[in-house]
């Protein structure tokens, strides 16, 4: 079971605007074009408007109680998941590029449209992503769709903050009883300063305190995999499997089965996983990567005990 802290405001506490559909054409309340203005401004206005939320939001999230790394289509899955069934938990999560959404914006091969095998469908049900059944896998129209739906639904949730442009560049450790480490958090620091660790002289990264992190962030590549090549120089783990080839009947199954926590206090979804299992890679189809996402949520929620 893990305790949690008590948490200081968020940004989200702040009272929102609740849209309504309008019910008159847009320009019949914006007036006459030719004596158009916007309401007054003030630069610090806006500067403040921004870093006032950015801030509070960092103060109040240096405690979480779940950090997902990468915001790709694993990592939003399961923010998706944990933060619908759990609105009590505060979920950071951080992606190291600027847009989030990861390798799936396209459905792979540099065509549009996204596959998901069945029974991912379900996941696209509940999301309200429309799409083709076509028996035993189904089509959305375009990935882009998939994707900017789950993110929207992400951001639209009070108890989840994305921290965009900024990678995590280690792994908080904590030595328990028995002397075996577990994961207690993430050091993290713009992306744009990481870049010049090499030509100033110091650079000091913050930090994100969690009983629990999710690492989904994608097979090895320049950013790929990062938590689990951390265990292996970290000696948490020995070696990495190494992703395998393509096959994509049985490299879903295998992702979404093989989805855990690895050590403990460190879940790992989607393709990063294959580099520890030494899984097979799937190529453009993305059921597995949502129910991964699907799976580390409850796998979370184990280790919240409930
Ligand atoms: O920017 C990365 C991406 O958005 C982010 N990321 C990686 N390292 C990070 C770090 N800190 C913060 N140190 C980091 N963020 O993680 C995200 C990973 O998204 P992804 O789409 O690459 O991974 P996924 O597992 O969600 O989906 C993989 C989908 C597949 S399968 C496949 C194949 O079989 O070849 N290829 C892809 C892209």
């Amino acid at each position: 079971a893990v305790v949690k802290k008590p948490a200081t405001t968020t940004a989200a506490d702040e009272p929102q605007h609740v849209p309504q559909p309008l019910s008159k054409p847009l320009s019949d309340l914006l007036g006459n074009w030719s004596t158009f203005t916007f309401a007054p401004i003030r630069e610090s206005t806006v500067s403040r408007a921004m870093t006032r939320r950015y801030f509070a939001d960092l103060d109040s999230y240096a405690e979480a109680d779940i950090v997902i790394v990468g915001a790709g289509s694993c990592g939003l899955s399961c923010a998706y998941t944990l933060g619908k069934l759990r609105p009590d938990l505060r979920i950071a999560m951080v992606e190291a590029g600027v847009a989030p959404g990861g390798g799936a914006w396209l459905g792979g091969q540099l065509f549009s449209a996204m596959v998901m095998r069945k029974p991912a469908d379900v996941f696209l049900s509940d999301l309200g992503v429309p799409f083709d059944d076509e028996g035993d896998y189904v089509v959305v129209k375009h990935a882009a769709l998939f994707t900017s739906t789950v993110l929207s639904r992400v951001l639209a949730l009070p108890n989840v903050k994305l921290f965009n442009a900024t990678a995590v560049e280690d792994l908080i450790t904590r030595q328990m009883d028995d002397g075996a480490i577990r994961i207690a958090g993430v050091v993290t620091n713009w992306t744009l300063v990481s870049m010049h660790h090499d030509d100033q002289s110091c650079m000091d990264p913050n930090t994100i305190n969690a009983p629990l992190v999710i690492s989904t962030t994608g097979h090895d590549g320049p950013f790929g995999a990062f938590s689990v090549k951390r265990l292996v120089s970290m000696k948490q783990i020995e070696t990495l499997g190494g992703m395998r080839g393509l096959d994509m009947q049985s490299a879903e199954d295998a992702i979404v089965k093989g989805t855990r926590e690895i050590v403990p206090g460190l879940i790992v979804g989607g393709m990063e996983l294959s580099e520890v299992d030494g899984a097979n890679r799937m190529g453009p189809t993305f059921g597995a990567m949502a129910l991964s996402g699907v799976k580390a949520a409850e796998e979370a929620l184990k280790v919240f005990d409930l």
